[in-house]
């Protein structure tokens, strides 16, 4: 090629790189927050503390999730319902503006899982850790091992459900009375409304993070593993385009990628609240029986800090926290409690 053309072309080159697509560049924004279920207002509350000195979002996440795993008698954390052997066992995931993630499943004995998360993402080329594995690897940097006893909220519900022993996940469980309408929402029965808390959150130099902390379903199959610590399921982060999480039937939204869904519809162009409500649809389209029996909700932030949430029933709701807003909200659903 002549030397003329080619540094033409060169040059045009890196103009077109200058052209950046308006989400890849990096502005100050204004911070958000927004976390699953009505205890996420306190949750954004400690996130807060970091999100509004400027803090990164990683962190505003972490910390929100350090607080809800610091309830006792909770619905997250080690004061959580135990699977069907009696043991609590604890599943979260971490990601941040560069795709980096790190998750634990399947955690016995560990305080704070969300920051094993972190660990895993900052300390190891991989992803995942589980089980004792991943215990060991908590230890090994610096986590104190818990002694192994239930709560006593859980270990009420616990010798409750074993008069039974019925295994079938509790799904419309939000529509029971909560007797206790600030966290932890413990239920007239001695359950909990739910057992998850996501949160997704912008900061303000425009990155997005994200965070998931669970006991997963209460009373579950000893080993099972839910939606919550799988990137892509429970926790997605794009910080090009945004970041979603999920709360409920943890195997509905594994089989759909649920949050990776979410993300990649608000790619394509659609509002938070319309990514979820596709998501959704693409659980309930496929077996609409089925879902009439089962709970997913979504919530979803974008890069603009835009939010909006969607859900299979009635009962699924979010805190948001920003500079002018702070509230608890209700999202529409396809069902109210089985009907259409
Ligand atoms: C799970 N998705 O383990 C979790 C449960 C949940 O509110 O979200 N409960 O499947």
């Amino acid at each position: 090629m002549e030397r003329r053309k080619f540094l033409q072309l060169s040059s045009f080159g890196a103009s077109m790189l200058a052209l950046k697509p308006p989400g890849i560049v990096k502005a100050p924004t204004n911070p958000i927050i927004v976390s699953t279920w009505a205890d996420g207002k306190r949750v954004n509350e400690e996130a807060w503390k970091v999100l509004s000195k400027g803090g990164r979002a990683l962190d505003a996440v972490e910390n929100g999730a350090r607080w809800m795993e610091d309830q006792i008698n909770c619905c997250v954390g080690l004061g959580a319902n135990p699977d069907r052997d009696g043991i609590v066992t604890l599943d979260s995931c971490i990601m941040d503006e560069h795709a980096n993630c790190g998750a634990v499943a399947a955690l016995e004995r560990i305080k704070h899982p969300v920051s094993v998360a972190r660990k895993v993402m900052e300390l190891t080329p991989h992803v995942l850790l589980v089980g004792q594995g991943a215990q060991q690897f908590a230890i090994e940097n610096g986590f104190k091992l818990e002694p192994q006893e239930l709560s006593p909220s859980a270990k009420d519900a616990y010798e409750k459900w074993l008069e039974k022993s019925e295994y079938k996940p509790e799904i419309n469980i939000e529509n029971k009375k909560s007797i206790n309408p600030a966290p932890p929402m413990l239920l007239e029965d001695g359950s909990f409304n739910h057992d998850t808390m996501g949160i997704v959150a912008l900061d303000a130099s425009g990155s997005m993070s994200g965070a998931v902390t669970t006991s997963g379903m209460g009373f579950k199959m000893r080993g099972r593993v839910g939606d919550s610590p799988i990137i892509g399921a429970g926790l997605f982060v794009d910080n090009e385009i945004g970041a979603a999480t999920s709360s409920g039937m943890g195997e509905e939204v594994i089989r759909i990628c649920g949050t990776h869904l979410v993300v990649e519809f608000m790619r394509q162009g659609y509002n938070p609240e319309t990514a979820c409500r596709l998501a959704v649809e693409r659980i309930v389209n496929r077996d609409p029986e089925k879902a009439k029996g089962l709970q997913v909700g979504f919530l979803a932030l974008d890069k603009r800090g835009r939010y909006g949430a969607y859900a299979v029933q009635k009962g699924f709701e979010f805190a948001v926290k920003s500079g002018n807003e702070e509230k608890i909200l209700g999202c529409k659903y396809v069902y109210d409690y089985g009907v259409t």
